[in-house]
């Protein structure tokens, strides 16, 4: 098979990349490991900026996500019996939308076939060919049977542990990571949320964020040590600490209910710099990771994709490489800035082990100041919001 962008992965980059090249009369085929369930059933990101939901009102997606999505004007930052709201529709003008990384997926995959998006799912063994050259090519089993997609460009949308960062060449690579002392374990159950806005809580006991999917669909955290594994957590167990956390700074109090899912999740910063090499590009996890407390993974993977479609529709219309050239630093521009507010925000946020008596002070002070300081709030606002593309 032949065609012009290759993508590997259909998460939300692949799948949002696929729908604007198709747009911009792009050809180009997803290649996903895993099936389409699987990747439905993944619980992940929960909050998008506008950077994300214009790009779905762009392609003409954004039926459901209007209809269902939460407009959220204001979160919380809170210690053990004081909440902070930052009112980000006040300081900003604008607001961020509660819907799921598994809701905006499912849109993007229904609207596939329409639009003459094709997604092989299940193809394995996915391998990057001669992508130093001018006709890289990407081979893959799809029901036992070697397959093989020659392509002008291939992108690297498949996340973290996919093999597209890895086909690039050791030398020519710049890479920085900082990984945290916990995990965050979460819980997803069909009750309603203890508060109408996100809170995320710096207590004693450790971090907790409080936040939902809908009115009756609730998505809590907490910070775990990382040698906690989930079979040490009884949703009773569970239900109780975050009671602990909650009750005394939400409206409602928590409510407590079947766990839809549970799981853990490590926290890490990370950026691969090398983000173009040869006729690769990376978009996403497959480049940068950031810790979920400033919920700016998914919406970071949209602003990639965005810079990479606008570069590659310039290069098919008329030849014009500029955009290509400077994917790289356009998007590290605005990674680097979501690295530091999801760094910040952790650092604020969490009890490190290491931290001790002092540690707590300066975090109680700083968060003292933010409760007191329209800068520091708009500070805050303004990057939880999303910077401009
Ligand atoms: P994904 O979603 O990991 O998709 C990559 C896809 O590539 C596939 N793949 C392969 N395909 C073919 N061949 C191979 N060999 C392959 N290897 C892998 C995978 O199966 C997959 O389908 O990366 P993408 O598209 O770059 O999207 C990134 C986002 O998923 C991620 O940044 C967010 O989920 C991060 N995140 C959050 N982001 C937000 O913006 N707001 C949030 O509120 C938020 N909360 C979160 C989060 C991530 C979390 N976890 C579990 C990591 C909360 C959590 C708990
Ligand atoms: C979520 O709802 O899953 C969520 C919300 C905000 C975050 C991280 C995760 O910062």
């Amino acid at each position: 098979m032949k065609t012009q962008v290759a993508i590997v992965g259909a998460g939300p980059s692949g799948l949002l990349l696929g729908h604007l090249l198709k747009r911009a009369g792009i050809d180009c085929v997803v290649v996903e490991r895993q099936s389409r369930d699987y990747v439905l059933g993944r619980i992940r990101a929960g909050v998008l900026e506008t950077v994300t939901t214009d790009l779905m009102i762009r392609l003409g997606i954004d039926a459901r996500m209007r209809a269902e999505g939460l407009i959220e004007e204001g979160f919380n930052l809170a210690t053990d019996d004081r909440l902070i709201r930052i009112d980000i529709t006040a300081l900003t003008g604008r607001h961020v939308m509660v819907y799921g990384q598994t809701e905006l997926t499912r849109d993007l995959m229904d609207a596939a076939p329409n639009r003459d998006l094709p997604i092989v799912f299940e193809a394995n063994d996915v391998a990057l060919h001669d992508i130093d050259g001018d006709a890289p090519y990407l081979t893959y089993a799809k029901d036992g049977v070697a397959q093989r997609i020659d392509a002008q460009f291939i992108a690297g949308c498949d996340g973290f542990h996919g093999p597209s960062r890895r086909a690039i060449p050791a030398g020519a690579v710049r890479e920085f990571e900082r990984e945290y002392p916990f995990g965050w374990l979460g819980i997803l159950a069909d009750v309603p949320p203890c508060h109408p806005e996100l809170i995320y809580a710096n207590t004693a006991r450790g971090f907790a964020l409080a936040s939902m999917r809908s009115t009756t669909r609730s998505r809590y955290y907490i910070q775990v040590p990382l040698t906690d594994r989930v079979e040490d957590w009884s949703e009773d167990r569970l239900w109780d600490e975050l009671a602990q956390r909650f009750d005394p700074l939400s409206k409602y109090g928590v409510t407590h209910g079947p766990a839809l899912e549970m799981s853990i999740a490590p926290l890490r910063s990370y950026v691969f710099e090398t983000m173009r090499h040869g006729r690769l590009f990376l978009a996403g996890d497959s480049a940068h990771i950031v810790p979920p407390t400033g919920a700016k993974g998914l919406n970071l993977a949209a602003s990639d994709v965005a810079y990479l479609a606008d570069a590659l529709a310039a290069f098919f219309a008329s030849g014009d490489e500029v955009g290509l050239v400077g994917y790289q630093a356009r998007a590290l521009a605005r990674i680097w800035k979501a690295e530091r507010f999801s760094w910040y925000l952790t650092k604020l946020m969490h009890r490190f082990p290491e931290d001790g008596a002092f540690e707590h002070r300066m975090q109680a002070a700083e968060l003292d100041y933010v409760a007191s300081s329209r800068a520091m709030q708009t500070a805050i606002a303004e990057n939880y919001v999303g910077l401009p593309l």
